[in-house]
């Protein structure tokens, strides 16, 4: 008798954008045949957890005929192509979502197996196929490409192996800047592996960025290391053979020189929640979700809700990578009826929670992850309560300070970036980090190695209290903390020795 085997599925859905009968598919299936509801991630896409072995082939077949996929949402290749989903303006939106949706259909495998396996395709016979890009060992590691559109960095821009930067210019989308070699992974204890924000090399106009992501991802192909899955991301490329080495490599497979990069400014990486009105006048609603994880819980019946609202809404949804949905793209006479459904199945948080516990990620790690080595979902509430308790006494509930949570130092939340971030050591015992913007433009640093609730509490308590009554007028938390002289200086660089 085989062992009650269950799974993870994943499903790949560029930009996060859902329709309402897709969101249907995808709520039947969390109430048929997944253990915990639907659970949105920070790349902006769904996961089902408890897949029992025998249901996989008909979900897989199920989120297939929705129109997305389970391909490439993990593997050695181009993973779910993120983008900037709250639709405000509305031109630039729309090409840069298209060129987010085509990056990740066009680069996706062109491998028949999948459909052989999973949707009972035709058996092929012969030599497989060939994949023109990733050819027949696929990439050294996972490729991961972001689509940020200024002032909104809310995918995290410089987190990405590939992060491309909208240049919007009098209303049109002018180009991209091209920023590479981010990457959060590290592993405990070994000086070799590091967060990395990208760097920005230059600018394409649209119609260069497919040839440009195309052979970015092909010279990690031929240049990541395959020897050391440690060092096989696109950031350690970098730093091994160097950036002007490989933006040389670029412009001489694309036959073209790169343009200098091209000026701006990003606000922040939070989403804007509440009702947002667009260029073209429809209206948008970011409600909050803790941790993405849409379950039906005592007043808090969020899948019950969101499906609801699927049944009724005449635009679509956005899945945010701070693990949030946006109901976009609703007429105004719409509004009330969708404001009724979201209260009454206590989707409203948003209006009345703290700014930390608005802005709070997460990533999924205990019970499921096997990576884990401390809880943090299931922390969160927790570790909330007793952050807000402090925030209260010194009236700091409105300010909005950025709190990221990882099980491990996967780094899944993309903890380097929070301006707090705890990242798991072993059963309660966190790194406390500390001082990153909330723009996602600069990382932060290690304040305190390998300690439990009290210790982080006690430690953030004066930090908390300095903040209070030193801040200036609109200054974050980690920006305060590195004026303030409250932390100290990064350590070097730690780099993987060069070729
Ligand atoms: Fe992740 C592995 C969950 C975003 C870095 N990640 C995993 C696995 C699959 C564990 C495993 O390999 O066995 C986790 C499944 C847990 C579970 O029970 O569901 C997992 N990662 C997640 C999600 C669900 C976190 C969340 O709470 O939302 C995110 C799913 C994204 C998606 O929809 O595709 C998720 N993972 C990220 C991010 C953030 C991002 O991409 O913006 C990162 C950091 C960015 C980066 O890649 O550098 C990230 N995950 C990792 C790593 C470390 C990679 C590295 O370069 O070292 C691993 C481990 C690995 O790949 O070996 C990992
Ligand atoms: Fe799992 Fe670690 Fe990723 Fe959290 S950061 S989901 S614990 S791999």
């Amino acid at each position: 008798l085989e062992p009650l085997y269950s799974f993870m599925l994943r499903a790949r859905l560029p930009g996060g954008v859902v329709t309402p009968a897709q969101w249907r598919v995808f709520d039947r299936l969390a109430r048929d045949y997944a253990s915990s509801g639907l659970r949105i991630t920070t790349r902006q896409t769904f996961q089902w957890h408890g897949i029992l072995k025998r249901d996989l082939k008909p979900t897989i077949a199920a989120i297939n005929r929705a129109m997305a996929s389970t391909i490439a949402a993990c593997g050695d290749v181009l993973r779910n192509v993120v983008s900037t989903p709250l639709p405000v303006q509305s031109t630039a939106h729309a090409e840069a979502y298209a060129w987010a949706a085509r990056l990740s259909e066009e680069l996706a495998p062109k491998t028949t197996a999948y459909h052989e396996l999973w949707l009972d395709g035709e058996k092929l016979v012969g030599e497989p196929e060939p994949e023109p890009l990733y050819g027949r060992t696929y990439l050294p590691r996972k490729f991961k490409i972001g689509l940020a559109i200024p002032p909104l960095n809310d995918v995290d821009v410089f987190a990405q192996d590939l992060g491309l930067i909208a240049i919007d210019e009098d209303g049109k989308l002018a180009g991209f800047d091209l920023a590479i070699g981010g990457g959060m992974g590290v592993t405990h204890g070994d000086p070799t592996t590091y967060p990395r924000l990208a760097e920005v090399i230059g600018f394409v106009a649209p119609e260069q960025l497919r040839a440009a992501a195309e052979q970015i991802i092909s010279i990690q192909r031929d240049w990541g290391d395959r020897g050391e899955r440690k060092h096989a991301r696109l950031k350690y490329t970098l730093d091994r053979r160097g950036t002007d080495a490989f933006k040389a490599e670029l412009e001489r497979r694309l036959g073209f020189a790169l343009q200098p990069a091209r000026p701006y400014r990003f606000e922040h990486n939070g989403d804007r929640y509440g009702w947002i009105e667009g260029a073209d006048g429809r209206w948008h609603l970011t409600l909050h979700i803790e941790s993405g994880r849409l379950l039906d819980r005592g007043e808090q019946r969020l899948l019950t809700g969101m499906r609801e609202l699927a049944n009724v809404h005449t635009g679509d949804f956005r899945l945010t990578c701070n693990q949030n949905v946006i109901v976009a793209n609703v007429e105004a006479a719409d509004r009330e009826r969708i404001d009724g459904i979201v209260a009454a199945h206590g989707l409203d948080g948003y209006r009345r929670q703290s700014a930390i516990r608005r802005h709070a990620v997460a990533c999924v790690a205990l019970p499921t992850c096997g990576l884990a080595m401390a809880e943090s979902e299931r922390y969160l509430p927790t570790i909330l309560d007793k952050l807000e308790a402090q925030l209260a006494r010194y009236g700091l509930l409105d300010a909005p300070i950025l709190l990221r949570l990882s099980g491990c130092p996967n780094g899944c939340s993309r903890p380097y970036l929070g301006e707090i971030a705890l990242v798991g050591r072993a059963p309660g015992r966190y790194d406390l980090r500390l001082g990153a913007d909330f723009s996602g433009q600069r990382l932060n640093r290690l304040y305190r190695e390998n300690v439990g609730e009290a210790a982080i509490l006690e430690a953030l308590e004066p930090l908390f209290a300095r903040y209070a009554a030193e801040r200036s007028t609109g200054e974050g938390f980690g920006d305060f903390l590195l004026r303030a002289g409250l932390l100290a200086p990064p350590p070097p660089a730690r780099r993987i020795p060069a070729e």
